[in-house]
């Protein structure tokens, strides 16, 4: 009989039951201690799944390989299980709860035996803030463990603040036979449980990250009068010392990490200005007695795609990684180290890929293609307080005050560089019509425009037409609402070359909307929104191309134009359900679209 290190009824009961279905040869709760990191590290390197990195180089930090058909989330495979389909909404694969448990229980069953079970207690936000929410995670596999041990608060002192009646997200994990077609990722926000089955792929098996910080909170910050969104948290402090923070939401690829730890650009460094990061991946915010916005991460640590971090990209990131660091499916270099495409220097000579199997440069395979060192989704996994820009506030319950709400996408030709909504009514309409041009590396026809509202088509865990109504009702209840923008860093030019050097100078135009929030500056009024006067935004030491910034703001009437139908057809499958507000928007939208030449 295992001893449990806690009182909680239901929970010791809940890990019986699982372990019942599961049969694994032994169970282990994880206290989130220093040796007992050290004993799975070990455990881990004899059974194969951690090869450890070179000690001076890369000290504390392990290589992963995952089964070659399972490198990414498999939205395919992923379910919101609610007992009415409509709850779901038309953007979620649905599946009906009864059905969906017996599916996946059969592929459960006994699937842990000669593997040991882990329990691990999770705390996402601070323990014992307001903001926070509990779960707990039972596991086969170490290196979830790992990970999770760097991307949450794991342990006594979780299990500590649950007590004895705390109420928790039931989250099960098994590797089960890593079969793709035995694999599903399962949500039951009506039971506060998720289900992950047949995975090992972090989005998927991470069940404190996109399915607990997303799907199931997004579901439960409905409830509760909070949000809970797909966004970075960064601080701005300007030469008088002042932090401004904003939350930015941008899809997938589109370098939410890379501004969310950037490094200020020469002219603006020596004016004074600081970056301090909060998040990259996730904000949970609530309104405060102040009646303004204030958020936390609930993380603590960054789950970085590593195909093109160097040190122009992301230099923060670049010495995040250097210690105490979990990589997964990078190239491993003959010195013990690992290298990816598109990291600093010059590729190695020779190396194991991502598969394990001998790479060289130039290597060719049957189809002629070049042979990746690195999955282009390869990973980083890696504490914030290793990053040189970590925010001093990470730890504060109450988190930080929201002054402005950004979204983005990547665009070449519709959306001027920025621009700030009217209103928060209009700018939920900006966030629910944001969408992205796919680029090359991503599945599907290249240029296709997907929609992506407030980058949460992945990741909302119920019917977004009410998600939309959600976000109208919390701008109804702020006193002092964030001030909402839109950037497109994406923009070319007629021969298809960005028009806009990006990365660090992106802080250019954060400076513009910082001191919009602080009413410092004026804007010109235009059909889509505020536009910045050019004489505000500080371009010094920025050399451009004559014409550029032009093109860079120019509104062209068949591209909105075109847009507006696209956006049509978009909100149309929501049917009745889309709130009038946001039809209302588009009208407006379209009415003063007509006046441009
Ligand atoms: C992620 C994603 O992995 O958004 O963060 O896909
Ligand atoms: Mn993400």
């Amino acid at each position: 009989m295992t001893r449990h290190p806690t009182h909680h009824k239901k929970l010791i009961e809940w890990v019986e039951k699982c372990s019942r279905l599961c049969e694994p040869d032994d169970v282990v709760w994880i206290d989130g201690s220093a040796e007992e990191k050290a004993r799975l590290e070990k455990e881990g390197v004899a059974g194969g799944e951690l090869i450890p990195l070179n000690s001076d180089k890369l000290p504390g930090s392990f290589l992963h390989r995952t089964n070659p058909n399972d490198v990414a989330r498999t939205e395919h495979l992923t379910y919101i299980c609610t007992r009415e389909k409509e709850s779901a909404g038309p953007n979620n694969n649905w599946m009906e709860p009864k059905e969906a448990y017996q599916k996946a229980r059969d592929i459960f069953k006994g699937s842990m035996k000669g593997r040991t079970m882990y329990v691990i207690p999770f705390s996402m936000g601070p323990v014992g803030s307001p903001f926070s929410k509990i779960g707990v995670e039972i596991t086969d596999s170490r290196y979830v463990v790992l990970n999770m041990e760097i991307m949450t608060r794991v342990g006594a002192e979780v299990l500590k603040q649950l007590g004895t009646e705390g109420e928790f997200t039931h989250c099960l994990h098994s590797l089960a036979d890593l079969d793709i077609n035995r694999r599903l990722i399962l949500h039951f926000p009506e039971d506060n449980t998720i289900w992950s089955v047949g995975s090992g792929y972090g989005g998927n098996v991470l069940l404190g990250k996109k399915c607990l910080s997303l799907r199931i909170a997004s579901y439960q910050a409905k409830k509760e009068k909070w949000f809970a969104e797909h966004m970075l948290i960064m601080g701005i402090e300007d030469p008088s010392g002042r932090i401004r923070y904003i939350a930015a939401a941008f899809p997938s690829a589109c370098g939410k990490t890379n501004l969310a730890l950037l490094v200020p650009p020469e002219g603006l460094k020596k004016k004074g200005y600081r970056v301090w990061t909060v998040g990259d991946d996730i904000a949970w915010m609530r309104i405060d007695t102040d009646g303004a916005l204030w958020a936390v991460n609930p993380e603590t640590g960054f789950f970085g795609v590593a195909p093109g971090t160097n040190s122009k990209s992301n230099p923060n990131m670049v010495e995040t990684i250097r210690k105490n660091t979990i990589y997964t499916n990078v190239l491993l270099k003959p010195d013990g180290t690992v290298w990816w495409e598109g990291a600093d220097g010059e590729p190695p000579t020779r190396g194991i890929d991502w598969q394990g199997n001998p790479w060289k440069p130039g290597m060719i395979d049957k189809d002629g293609k070049p042979v990746l060192g690195a999955h282009p989704n390869s990973r980083f996994t890696t504490p914030i307080s290793q990053c040189p820009s970590a925010s001093f506030r990470l730890e504060q319950p109450h988190g930080v005050p929201i002054s402005a709400i950004i979204f983005g996408g990547r665009r070449q030709h519709v959306a001027p560089l920025v621009y700030e909504s009217f209103n928060w009514q209009h700018g939920v309409f900006v966030g629910a019509t944001m969408a992205s041009e796919r680029t090359a590396a991503q599945y599907g026809k290249q240029g296709e425009v997907r929609r992506d509202p407030m980058a949460m088509l992945p990741f909302c865990g119920y019917n977004m037409a009410e998600y939309f109504r959600h976000w109208l009702d919390m701008g109804k209840r702020m006193k002092k609402a964030p001030k909402i923008f839109h950037v497109n860093w994406f923009r070319t030019d007629e021969k298809g070359k960005f028009l806009w050097p990006g990365y660090c100078e992106n802080l250019r135009i954060l400076e513009w909307i910082v001191d919009r929030c602080d009413g410092k500056i004026d804007a010109q009024k235009c059909p889509i929104g505020y536009m910045p006067k050019l004489e505000n935004i500080d371009f010094t030491g920025l050399p451009l191309a004559a014409g550029t910034l032009e093109k860079l703001f120019r509104l062209d009437k068949k591209n909105w134009n075109d847009d507006l139908e696209s956006i049509k057809e978009f909100f149309k499958q929501f049917k009745k359900d889309l709130p009038e507000e946001l039809w209302q928007e588009y009208e407006a939208l379209k009415e003063r679209v007509s006046t441009l030449k």
